[in-house]
């Protein structure tokens, strides 16, 4: 039975990998899992049966014989737990790379999909301009703790895991903000997991899809 994820027909991020299926693809590519794709539109994460699986109606969503999940966290963890190459033998090392996934997840994103928000939906606000400082001051708050920890290492902790891969998509999101760029070493640690092959494969899959999306731009 074949792996298949949901994602965006069409997605917002018009390619740029920014949407959470590219971490799930990105991990099966590090695993070499072969997976299948439906894609759907923003109504049809609504039907029934999209909410059967995510009670949310979100992308993505993943399904192997009887299993449905949903949450890109959980179906990372999910894939780095049941194939090889995403998480370290020794169990010491395993327990901090999924404490590295936890705090892509559960700390440094949180300040930066509130920046993306505020920058999307308050732009036109009385408070913006108050406000979008104190946004962009915890993201940079974040990206030093970040920063200091990484030092000079090529990874989070060790090997690349799935802690890396899960923080470098989390940091994409401020690609070309200036934000991240005044970060070098940051800069540097994304656009190292940038080349690596399985994440070119899997940036490219996606974009084949919003490439070949009928056009209204
Ligand atoms: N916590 C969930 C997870 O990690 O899986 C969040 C999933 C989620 O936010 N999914 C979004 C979705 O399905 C798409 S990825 N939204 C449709 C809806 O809620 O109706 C979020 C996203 C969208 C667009 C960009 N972008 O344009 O840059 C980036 C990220």
């Amino acid at each position: 039975m074949t792996i298949t994820i949901t994602a965006f027909e069409r997605s917002p991020d018009r390619g740029r990998g920014l949407a959470r299926d590219m971490r799930v693809r990105w991990a099966l590519e590090e695993v070499g899992k072969p997976y299948d794709v439906r894609l759907l539109s923003f109504a049809a994460l609504k039907d029934p049966q999209q909410l059967a699986l995510n009670p949310f109606g979100q992308i993505p969503t993943y399904e192997d014989g009887d299993l449905g999940l949903f949450e890109s966290g959980a179906i990372v963890l999910h894939i780095a737990e049941r194939y090889a190459g995403l998480l370290p033998d020794d169990a010491n090392a395993r327990a901090r790379a999924k404490a590295w996934m936890f705090a892509a997840i559960g700390t440094v994103e949180p300040p930066i999909v509130e920046r993306s928000a505020a920058m999307l939906v308050e732009r036109d606000k009385s408070w913006y301009a108050q406000r979008l400082p104190i946004v962009e001051d915890r993201v940079r708050d974040r990206l030093g703790q970040l920063r200091t920890h990484l030092g000079d290492a090529p990874w989070l902790d060790g090997e690349f895991s799935a802690g890396d891969l899960l923080m470098v998509h989390v940091l994409q999101r401020l690609k070309g903000s200036g934000t991240l760029e005044d970060f070098s070493t940051l800069a540097a640690y994304v656009a190292r997991a940038e080349a690596r092959p399985a994440y070119r494969r899997a940036f490219e899959a996606q974009l084949a899809v919003f490439n070949a999306a009928p056009s209204d731009r």
